[in-house]
């Protein structure tokens, strides 16, 4: 049975990024155009630094793809690495003396422990990997996820809840809501955030500091029943923290309300079950998030995620040179002051590959209209339960 399965590849100032897709469906429009669009929204952001006004992220599909539709073929895509000409000596591929030898691992990154996995003495080895460069190619093979889950109703949208200490007031968003973090530098809906949260932004650069934050996922148009409450690899809140948590600098994954729901009795915390003839079953609130033991049930699915203050640090912190053991001070002199407004995008992202797989999981299928098909028959079978 067709199963959503994918990979990246590829170094932060290496050639470029590549990605491969398997299990995507036949028929599902595709063109560069819609990978462009989310590459560019995850460039976007206040509080990026200079690299990106390097990237223009533009992707090239190698397969998959015919006339602007999928073959059922695994889809291939490349992203070039603009910056890869000022590297192009220190990332070569071919034999040659190692040059911009990095052996002072970075508080916070992968450098020290990377290094010391892989028996790596130049720390580049590992820290153009454990870039979050990588996510580049994630959020390509998600909007081929995006396209593909769009056939079938299915809408992921998110915005951000946070940056540093300043935090928007919570409010049960429509779909249509989300529309206006497109149009917020620091990806909001909520625009009376908007300016409090850019002065942070503006004072953490002038400190030398970076700033985390939090951000929302929500899917929208889910059918009832993906995932499943028999086995525990099967539970869909699993799949979610997993891929959630795997994008760098994600520390913290909460489904519905999940962190007050630790301090409030069951009574404020369930949410009441509802039937009429022509929906069916439906719940009257949505502190669940979606899903209930394991299974979506057919209610927004919304997730939030705590991401840390990027590591790459302007002001100094402490840190031992690995071939020296002499002590120094970490100091760069390129970083993002903040990155939550482009983590929405890498959010989004990975939720849209979780419910791409669960789909295929539950309803198999090797054409777009199979699936359609399928997934319009168990919605009637739902309503009618
Ligand atoms: C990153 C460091 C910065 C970021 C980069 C992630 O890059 P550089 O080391 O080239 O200055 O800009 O993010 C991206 C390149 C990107 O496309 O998001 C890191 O250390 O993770």
């Amino acid at each position: 049975m067709a199963k959503w399965r994918w990979l990246t590849a590829g170094e932060s100032h290496g050639p470029g990024l590549m990605g491969l897709v398997e299990g995507v469906p036949s028929g599902v429009s595709l063109t560069r155009d819609m990978i462009n669009s989310d590459l560019a929204r995850r460039q976007q952001g206040y509080g990026r630094g200079g690299r990106m006004a390097i990237e223009r992220d533009q992707v090239e599909i190698y397969g998959g793809v015919r006339h602007g539709y999928t073959l059922g073929s695994p889809v291939a895509l490349l992203v070039k690495n603009r910056d890869f000409a000022n590297w192009s000596d220190t990332m070569s591929v071919d034999p040659a003396p190692t040059d911009r030898v990095v052996t002072r691992p970075r508080p916070g990154h992968a450098d020290l422990v990377g290094g010391i996995k892989y028996g790596h003495r130049d720390l580049r080895n590992v820290l153009e990997r454990a870039s979050a460069r990588e996510t580049t190619m994630r959020v390509a093979l998600g909007a081929v996820a995006r396209s593909f889950l769009k056939e079938l109703g299915i809408t992921v949208v998110g915005h951000v809840v946070s940056i540093g200490s300043v935090e928007v007031t919570p409010q049960n968003w429509t779909e249509a809501d989300f529309a206006e973090a497109e149009f917020s530098p620091v990806r909001v809906i909520d625009k009376r955030a908007e300016e409090a949260m850019m002065e942070r932004i503006d004072e953490a650069k002038e400190a030398g500091d970076t700033l985390g934050g939090s951000f929302e996922i929500v899917a929208f148009g889910l059918p009832v029943g993906l995932g499943s409450y028999v086995q525990w690899d099967r539970r869909l809140e699993a799949d979610l923290g997993r891929a959630l948590l795997s994008i760098p600098a994600m520390k913290a994954v909460e489904v519905g309300t999940g962190f007050q729901q630790a301090n409030q009795s069951g009574s404020a915390v369930h949410d009441a079950i509802w039937w009429d003839r022509d929906a069916g079953f439906s719940r009257r609130s949505n502190r669940a998030g979606g899903l209930e033991g394991g299974i979506t049930t057919g209610m927004p699915l919304t997730v939030r995620v705590g991401m840390k203050p990027l590591s790459t640090l302007m002001s100094p912190l402490g840190s031992f040179d690995i071939e020296s053991k002499e002590p120094f001070l970490a100091q760069v002199e390129r970083s993002d002051v903040t990155a939550v407004p482009a983590a929405v995008t890498i959010g989004e992202a990975m939720v849209l590959h979780v419910l791409a797989g669960a789909i295929l999981d539950k309803f198999g299928g090797d054409s777009i209209q199979e699936i359609k098909d399928r997934v319009a028959q168990w919605g009637s079978e739902v309503r009618r339960f």
